[in-house]
Parts: C-alpha cells; structure tokens; sequence
C-alpha cells in the first residue's frame, strides 16, 4: 500500500499525517517549521488508542434512573454502549427536561478547555454556539491561563491583549534591548504550543537569535531550568510567589538614589505620589527596600539593589510568565512590573518597558499584522449569565451563594446539567477532592471526548468525537503568521462523529438546526470560515488566493509588517493625543476604581500581599515545600498523557516530583524512587527526580496525569491538583491561583497501588 500525505495542524505545531491502510502512522513536521515539538510523536498512537471511546456510552444507573440516580457513583459505575438514536434522544430529551423545569440557568455550558486546533470543529466553541441557540446557559468568562491579567490589565492600562501576546516585537527586542529582565524565565518547553496551533515554532527561533545577539537574560525563577540555552544570562532564584516584594524594592532603590524617571512618571501615569508613599512605608509602617524585600523574597539586599541600577543603566525588557499571576494575589507581581517599567521610563520606547507571555507560550510578540485567525462565532448567550471560569467548584457547592467579580456583585446559579465537550476539569481545576464532591451536585453530565479521560468517566452521557484527523477543517492561531489546510486524513475511528454533527442533529431535535448550522454544511462552513479570514488579511497585505488554490497549496503565510511593533509607542509619543483607555487616560498607578470597590484582597496600587500559602506563611511548619505545578513538557495539559512520549518521562509510571537533593535527602528519599507528596487537601504518589536546577524549598510536578482517585482517597497517578488550593486571585479578577500550595514529601515504601487512569469503564 503506498503511503499519502494530508496536511494538518495541532496546538503544538503543524504537519503532515502520514497515513497507511487508513491508519496514521507518524507526523512529520512542517519543512518550515525549524523546532518542531515532538508531541507530535505522541499522535499516532493516541488516535489509534483502545482508549478511544467506541460507541454513545451510559452511565449504568443514569440509564435506569436517570436524574434520580446515584450521584456518588460516578466515575465508579460502569457504562453501557447505546446506539446513536438513543443516546441523542436522551442528550435531547433531557436538555429539553431540564431547560422547561428550571430554565437554562440551570444548564452549565462553559465547557472550559482548549479542545484542540481548528476554526470550525473547536468543540467548546461548538457547545456553547448549540446551547446559546437553543435557549442559553451559564458560561464561563476569563481562564485558567491569564485570568488575573485579563480582568487587572484594563484597569491599569486600559487594554489586557498584551498579555495575549501583542507585545514589543522580537525583531525590535533583538535591535535595541540590551537586558531582558525575566520573571517566570523562558521555559522553552512551553513554546512548543499555541493556541489554535503554530505553523512556525517563532519564538524558539527568536530566542536562538537573541542568544546570538549576546542580549543579556537574567532569568528570576525557583528553578534554573527556565533559563534558556545558549543565552548570556544569570539565574537568580526566588521563593515562589514573592516576586512582587522584589518589584517594590527595585522600584523603591531607583527612587530613593534619583535613578526613576520623574518626567514619565509625572506626564504618563497617575498615582505615582500615592503608590510612592506606600513604597515609604508611610501606608503601613513598612519602608519596601531591599533589605525588606530580601527576607521576603530570599534574594540579598545587595542583589537587589544592583539589578535595580542594572535595569537604569540600559534598555531593558522586563517580561513576566504567566505563571506569576495564577497565583493567590497574582494580581499583584503583574501590577508592580508595569509600575517598575513606569519608573525605570521606557515604556513605549525601542526595546524597553513591559511584556507577558514570553516563555509561555509559542508566539508572544511574533512579528504579525494584527488580525484574527478563522473561528466559528459561538453566537450570544440570550441568558448572559456566567462565572469567572475558576469558581466552578464554587458555583456548583453553592447555589444562591453571593461572590464578587471585578466590582461587581452576582449568585451562583443552581445547576442541574453540565455539558462538556473539549475540555477536562478532572486535569485543570484545583483541590480535585473538592470538585470531587461538587461534581455529585448536578442531576445530569454529558461530556463530548474522543478518549476516556478522567471527566469523561465521571459523565452520565459520553459521546464519542473524532479527532482533527478525522475532519475537514481550516486552522491558524492569531500569534502566528500560517492558515493551514486540515485535511481529513483518515476514516472517524470507530463509531466517533464530529462535534458539529453531534450538535446539529441534537439541534434539529430541539427545534433549532438552522440557528446552529446558519444552513451550512461542515464543508460549506470551512469555505466560509476562510473567506472570511480572507478579507481580514487582504486588508493586513496578504495576497489570498482562492479556497481551492488555498487548498492546494495546503497554507497561505502572513507577510510580517514593515514598522516594528512597540507596545504602547504612539503613547508615550503623544500621552494627550493617544491616551490609554483608563479612566485618567495614563497609566494607572493608584486605580480610584478599584479603590472604590474597597477590596482589602486588591489594593488600590501594586502592594506586596503574603498569599494564603507560602514559604513565608506559618504553615510552612508544616508543609514546607513549595509546589510548582507547571505546564508539562511532553504533552498539553492531560492531552496525549498515554502517548508514548509522556509515558517515557514518567517514573515507575507516575508523576515527576522535581526536587532538590538537599530535600530528598533530608527524607530519605531515593533518585527514582515513589514519594507520596501531601498536605490537608490530598495527597498523591509521584516518583521522585533528584535535580539540583530546582531551589531548595521547592517541588516541581507538572501538570497532566490524568486523574486517578476517589474522594479522599490517595490519588495514584502523580496530578498535582489533588493538593492546590481553589480560591481565587482575589475579588477583583476571581483567576485560578494554582502556583500557591505548600506540601511535604516523604518516600512509599508500601506496595505501589496499580494506575487505573488508562482503564475503560465499558460493560
Ligand atoms: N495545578 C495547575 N492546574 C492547572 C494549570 C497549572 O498551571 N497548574 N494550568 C491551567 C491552565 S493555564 C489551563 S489552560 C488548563 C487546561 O485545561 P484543559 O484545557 O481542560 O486541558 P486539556 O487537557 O487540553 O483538555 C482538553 C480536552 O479536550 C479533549 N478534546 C480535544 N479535541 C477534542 C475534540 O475535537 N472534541 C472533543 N469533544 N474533545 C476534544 C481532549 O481529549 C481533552 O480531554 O489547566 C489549568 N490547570
Ligand atoms: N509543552 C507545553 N507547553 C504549554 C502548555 C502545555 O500544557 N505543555 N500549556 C500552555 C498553556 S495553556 C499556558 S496557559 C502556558 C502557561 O505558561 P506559564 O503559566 O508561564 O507556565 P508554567 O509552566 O506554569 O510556569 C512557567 C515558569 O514559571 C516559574 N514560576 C512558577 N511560580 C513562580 C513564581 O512565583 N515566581 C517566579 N519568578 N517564577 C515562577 C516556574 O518555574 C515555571 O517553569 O503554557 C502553554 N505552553
Ligand atoms: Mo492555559
């Protein structure tokens, strides 16, 4: 049999599924692409899985009782095969039950999750798009990712999308920036993915010209490993969750020896005077210099001061991951870098000021025309009723319960039927224990996946989806320059169907198809996702050919613009003729908006604020380690987490628990050997990896292993969500505050309990 060739696209990068006998058998990357991720290794197997869902499944007593049946016995109770008809005759029929007993505020669409690449078969795109036409639901607003940024950022600078990755371009960053200030570092596995997918792998490539350029890194991290190869650069390790203290105390050295830009300071921001008077301790009796921040931060005085005179005596960059605000108070590190860029004064200059999103994820300031990449409307919510996406967990414990969100007050909705399809919840929430419980609230869950991960085992109604390569579909991501052609590669596996059928036969049930569908078919709707794509990047330069030409040629490429982008140039420029969209028009510094919602959680200026859990907190007594748990190198979240890639990184089949080998010692714990990693909400096995790039102090568990536990009960796997805490950032962006757990480990030397997590729960 000869070998065909389709292309094809994936949040970790773009490709060629190289297919056999109707069975894909690698992926080989885009020529273009010069650091192609080896996810892309992980795929054949994955699609080709006995973990795929084969048929419409039913929870055992769901299908004999229905929305009387035992809650509790989800993800213990096994499944029964139904046919089509059936299974969408009880999607519909409850759906259609549940919206006239209680409305649709009782139906729980947010369906968060990043489903996978794709502008028309995005199925939480594809969920919502279903449930808003047929009547509404609750959503979800915000993310998992940059929450406390996107709800913070406005307020300070009128606008969140640098945190999206409109930020200074790379190719003005390599022209002018002589230090690059890097909070969080540039963890380069986290620039294997983007979101919608990449057909270059852009940043790695800047990064490798940043190297060459002798551009100075100082990367601030609790682990060495966030340092970049190749680069000029210096690690200085910080204890987690404390890099606000050393922004104030940088902020308040250039102040106090006159190194601040008072003319910047006075003509572009706001608040300076009062935000300074904190720095001076005249607000709590507390002066924020070195010498504090130091017993704060774990960093020496000296140091601090030094890298203080270091970002004035030349153009610096100073960038902050992601990870530093999805933490309790995470508003905080990310308000006070802008605030340090204020007083150093380059904001908006060549090469200088502030940037988010370098080192976590695949194009962050990428040289591109500001336009969108093709995605299906998911249309609006008649209902228009959501949560911040974080307080899941809330929302189903406490029907009624009032919560504030951004100046605002609201009650959580009663929910009596969650509807999921493109994400897991069982990977990303926290305290799982506790969503463990609040996942026996509703009657009725119905979960859309192609395998049988954890959420989708813990449903009442599972319905089989086809992966990408079972679809047409056209692709791009708006950090990158590529629209790529999706092409079909091979048959849908088993008896798996497209979301969008899914949805439009369900649709058709309640009496609203031609909402859904508009009248188009899946085919007609790739066409016109790229046409309208099309008059956006024609109106960017781009010569776009016709669909079919499009198709041929399987990609058409964004040229890059001739002017450079800086973030916030024609501000600085002209501050009274290009204002900011904050309520002075500046830069924020003391917010009188968020002074008025009276938060003691979100202060009016950028503060230090100990979070809930610390290294600094007395229940480090207790639980003296900081957990880490970052984004995993060899997958996406939990997708993929039984392909052979990940499976090769685990240690005796579980989790990586990182540490240092003064900690593992001090327990007697063995390179390679089970280590139980607990505090009070949970515990979970994960094999130990002796590894002195990680401070003391300090564990790092990457997220990803899928889920395998009972209430309570030891989880056996290695997820790090067993332990983190499910409290929001604060009251004013409610975000998701993983990086803030304490916990200890200590070695098992009991019998290792089997990982039933690759079960299939099918009669
Ligand atoms: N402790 C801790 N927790 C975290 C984080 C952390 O740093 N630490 N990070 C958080 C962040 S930033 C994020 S973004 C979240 C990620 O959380 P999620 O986005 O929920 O994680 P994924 O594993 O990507 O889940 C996507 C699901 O969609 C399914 N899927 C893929 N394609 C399709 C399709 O075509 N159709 C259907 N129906 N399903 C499909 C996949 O199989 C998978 O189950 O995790 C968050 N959780
Ligand atoms: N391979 C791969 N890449 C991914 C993903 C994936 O699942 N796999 N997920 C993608 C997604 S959805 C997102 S949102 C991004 C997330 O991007 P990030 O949130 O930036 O990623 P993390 O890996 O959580 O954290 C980055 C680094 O921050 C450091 N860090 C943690 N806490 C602190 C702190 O308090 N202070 C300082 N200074 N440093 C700290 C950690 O050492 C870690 O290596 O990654 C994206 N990239
Ligand atoms: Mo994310």
């Amino acid at each position: 049999m000869s070998q065909q060739r389709f292309p094809s696209l994936s949040h970790w990068g773009a490709f060629h599924a190289v297919v056999e006998s109707g069975r894909l058998l690698r992926c080989d990357p885009f020529p273009g692409d010069t650091h192609p991720s080896p996810i892309l290794q992980s795929m054949p197997g994955m699609v080709h899985s006995p973990l795929r869902i084969q048929k419409p499944a039913v929870r055992e007593g769901w299908l004999r009782q229905r929305a009387q049946s035992d809650r509790a016995a989800r993800g213990s109770e096994r499944f029964v095969e139904v046919d089509w008809d059936t299974a969408l005759g009880l999607v519909a029929e409850e759906l259609a039950r549940v919206r006239s007993a209680h409305g649709g505020e009782a139906i729980f669409g947010g369906s968060y999750g990043w489903s996978s690449a794709g502008g028309l078969h995005h199925a939480r795109t594809l969920v919502q798009r279903f449930l808003h036409g047929a009547g509404g639901c609750v959503g979800q607003v915000g993310n998992y990712s940059w929450g406390a940024a996107q709800f913070l950022l406005p307020h300070v600078i009128g606008t969140f999308a640098p945190v999206t990755g409109r930020v200074t371009d790379w190719r003005n960053v390599l022209a002018h920036t002589q230090l690059f200030l890097a909070f969080g570092g540039l963890p380069m596995r986290n620039l294997q993915v983007t979101s919608g997918g990449a057909g270059e792998h852009s940043s790695a490539a800047w990064i490798a010209q940043a190297a060459q350029a002798g551009i100075e890194f100082v990367v601030i991290s609790p682990t060495r490993a966030d340092m970049p190869e190749g680069v000029r650069g210096r690690w200085i390790p910080i204890r987690p969750n404390t890099d606000t203290a050393l922004m104030l105390a940088m902020a308040h050295t250039l102040v106090a020896e006159g190194l601040h830009d008072a003319a910047f300071l006075r003509t572009h921001c706001t608040g300076f005077d009062a935000w300074k008077r904190y720095l001076d301790g005249a607000v709590d009796g507390q002066v924020k210099d070195a010498a504090w921040a130091a017993k704060v931060c774990g960093i020496d005085a000296a140091t601090i001061v030094e890298l203080a005179r270091a970002c004035a005596r030349q153009r610096t960059m100073i960038n902050c991951t992601w990870s530093l605000q999805r933490a309790h108070h995470g508003e905080q590190p990310y308000w006070a870098s802008i605030a340090l860029a204020a007083v150093l004064g380059q904001i908006g200059s060549p090469g200088g000021g502030f940037a988010f999103g370098h080192g976590s994820i695949n194009g962050a300031g990428t040289p591109r025309p500001d336009v969108a990449a093709p995605r299906l409307s998911a249309g609006t919510n008649p209902l228009r009723r959501n949560i911040p996406a974080a307080r899941l967990a809330d929302m189903l414990l406490h029907p009624g319960e009032a919560f504030e969100f951004n100046g605002q007050r609201d009650t959580y909705p009663n929910i009596r039927l969650v509807y999921w399809a493109g994400g897991n919840p069982f990977h990303h929430h926290q305290d799982l224990n506790r969503l463990l419980r609040a996942w026996q609230k509703p009657e009725t869950i119905v979960v859309h996946d192609s395998w049988w991960t954890p959420t989708a085992r813990r449903a009442d109604i599972v319905l089989p989806a086809t992966t990408t390569l079972e679809r047409d579909d056209v692709g791009g991501s708006s950090r990158d320059r590529y629209l790529i052609a999706m092409k079909q590669a091979i048959a849908p596996v088993a008896q798996s169907r497209n979301d969008f059928d899914i949805f439009r036969e369900l649709a058709a049930r309640l009496g609203c198809e031609s909402v859904f569908t508009e009248g188009r078919s899946e085919a007609a709707w790739v066409r016109h996702l790229y046409a309208q794509t099309a008059v956006d990047w024609e109106r960017a330069g781009c010569a776009m050919p016709s669909f079919e030409e499009f198709w041929a040629r399987e990609q058409v490429v964004l040229p890059e613009p001739e002017r450079h982008m800086v973030l916030m140039e024609a501000f600085r420029a002209q501050p009274e003729q290009a204002p900011l969209a904050t309520p002075s028009g500046r830069i924020e510094l003391y917010s009188q908006a968020i002074a008025g919602f009276g938060y003691d959680d979100c202060p009016p200026h950028p503060a230090w604020l100990a979070p809930h859990e610390w290294l600094g907190a007395p229940a480090a007594r207790r639980w003296p380690l900081h957990l880490i748990s970052s984004q995993p190198a060899d997958k996406l979240h939990s997708q993929l987490d039984a392909g052979t890639l990940s499976r090769a990184a685990k240690v005796q089949g579980r989790q990586a628990v990182r540490l240092h080998s003064s900690e593992a010692q001090s327990r007697g714990i063995a390179h390679g050997q089970l280590v139980r990693v607990h505090n009070e909400r949970g515990g979970c096995l994960g094999g130990a990896v002796v590894d002195d790039t990680v401070m003391p102090g300090v564990i790092v568990m990457s997220t990803g292993a899928w889920f395998d536990g009972e209430v309570g009960a030891l989880e056996r796997h290695g997820n790090p969500n067993v332990l983190t805490a499910d409290l929001g950032t604060s009251r004013l962006t409610q975000g998701c505050a993983a990086m803030s757990a304490l916990v200890d480990v200590e070695p098992w030397i009991d019998a290792a309990p089997e990982v039933r997590a690759y079960a299939t729960p099918v009669v």
